[in-house]
């Protein structure tokens, strides 16, 4: 397990831990690429949160962080803060391409994410420029077709998201399906509403930094909108 995994895993965990902890106080999440640890601040409330992180090590990843944390003297804790300001939820980039707009799979496609459980923080529809095309895809410049897909990417509008939500970088990977649609599996997004690798609809970061990045070049700050759903009790609680 490579240590970007284990990192992501007990953050995921922590992140759960601090949504049961959290249930009579707003939850926050944010992109920022903070440790969890380093980003909790309660008030009040840390007995109940160290028995939450107890109960949270289901996993060697997260047990390993837990100890860690549990070892963390109670006043290194402050105290002051109302609310929790905390383990970020991951966040990832989603464009749904011009193919998708035009064939009218907006609906279908959010449906899939919505459905999951993944929380929508942000979206627009825009048809980006050529150049702005190339940088989103400035890692394939070298590609036979990177003049092609940048065309195409800036000849229409395109939804771009961001999505949050425990693993919804890599699992937004399986919804998507892989890239080249004949390959990609019956029940994916691209499997099941595209064909070919030329138009294959949607577009998903691939992994944390793409996805900090990519979020960083559609979006401002401002752009992603915290929120509490209220689906994230059902979606997240553990017993
Ligand atoms: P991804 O979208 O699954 O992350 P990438 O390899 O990052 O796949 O490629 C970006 C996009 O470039 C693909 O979604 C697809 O639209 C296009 N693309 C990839 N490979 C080919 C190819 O061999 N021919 C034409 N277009 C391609
Ligand atoms: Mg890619």
């Amino acid at each position: 397990m490579s240590s970007q995994i284990v990192r992501s895993a007990s953050r995921a965990a922590t992140a759960r831990s601090l949504l049961s902890a959290s249930k009579n106080s707003r939850f926050y999440s944010e992109g920022r690429a903070v440790s969890a640890a380093a980003a909790v601040t309660f008030s009040g409330k840390l007995p109940y949160l160290v028995s939450s992180f107890g109960r949270a090590g289901s996993s060697t990843a997260s047990r390993s962080w837990l100890s860690g944390a549990i070892a963390i003297p109670a006043a290194a804790y402050t105290l002051q803060e109302q609310e929790v300001h905390a383990a970020e939820m991951e966040r990832t980039f989603i464009a749904i391409k011009p193919d998708g707009v035009q064939r009218g799979l907006i609906s279908e496609i959010i449906s899939r994410f919505e459905r999951k459980g993944f929380k929508l923080v942000a979206i627009k529809i825009v048809v980006p420029s050529k150049e702005f095309a190339q940088k989103h895809y400035h890692d394939l410049k070298e590609r036979p077709f990177f003049n092609g897909l940048c065309e195409f990417l800036s000849s229409g509008p395109v939804i771009a998201m961001v999505w949050e939500g425990e693993g919804v970088i890599t699992y937004g990977r399986k919804l998507i399906g892989a890239t080249d649609p004949q390959k990609s599996e019956p029940g994916t997004i691209r499997g099941d509403l595209a064909v070919v690798v030329g138009r294959n609809i949607i577009h998903g970061s691939d992994g944390p930094e793409t996805a900090k990045d990519e979020i960083k070049l559609w979006f401002k700050p401002e752009d992603l909108v915290n929120y509490t759903s209220n689906a994230e009790k059902w979606v997240y609680e553990s017993n």
